[in-house]
């Protein structure tokens, strides 16, 4: 690629875009243990779609002769293991994420690269809809607060998402 410190960024943002499926692949199993099989399916799903899009980065970098290079990946932890918790986290997550793909926009643009800066683009609308989706699910469990029918109607709603990246 042109310029080393945009190469260096997607690298670390394909860690990032991993790290996310990592994330939600851990979540997704502590939903199936709190016995909410819609939940799970939810975090499987953004699970694939983490993957997808940190393949978009790898694509990207190989179509701009860039070299790929990998990292280490940290062990998931999650926090908040209640289905509230869960999205509150997952949002906070999506927060963290938007931020990056600002910031590697921002990079871009200084570096004139162009190119990055166009198929950014994409992401910044996709962290638009991650956040409004996420946000979408907490603003429902708030409104039922733990009864557990409303619970139940959320988690069926929540089995019917399918993979969509
Ligand atoms: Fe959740 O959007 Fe990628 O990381």
């Amino acid at each position: 690629m042109k310029s080393a410190k945009v190469e260096a960024a997607i690298n670390k943002q394909i860690n990032e875009e991993l790290t996310s499926a990592y994330t939600y692949l851990a979540m997704a199993g502590v939903a199936d243990r709190l016995g909410l099989p819609g939940f799970c399916n939810w975090f499987k799903m953004q699970f694939q779609e983490e993957l997808v899009h940190a393949d978009k980065f790898f694509q990207f970098l190989l179509e701009r002769d860039g070299e790929v290079k990998l990292m280490a990946l940290p062990q998931p932890e999650v926090k908040n293991q209640t289905p509230l918790g869960l999205f509150e986290d997952a949002l906070a997550h999506e927060q963290h994420i938007s931020d990056c793909i600002f910031k590697l926009k921002d990079l871009a643009r200084a570096e004139s690269d162009h190119a990055t800066d166009v198929f950014l683009e994409w992401f910044v609308s996709e962290q638009v809809e991650e956040e409004a989706s996420t946000r979408g699910v907490i603003d429902q469990l708030k409104m039922v607060e733990g009864n557990k029918n409303g619970l139940f109607m959320i988690d069926r709603e929540l089995a019917g998402r399918q993979h969509d990246a």
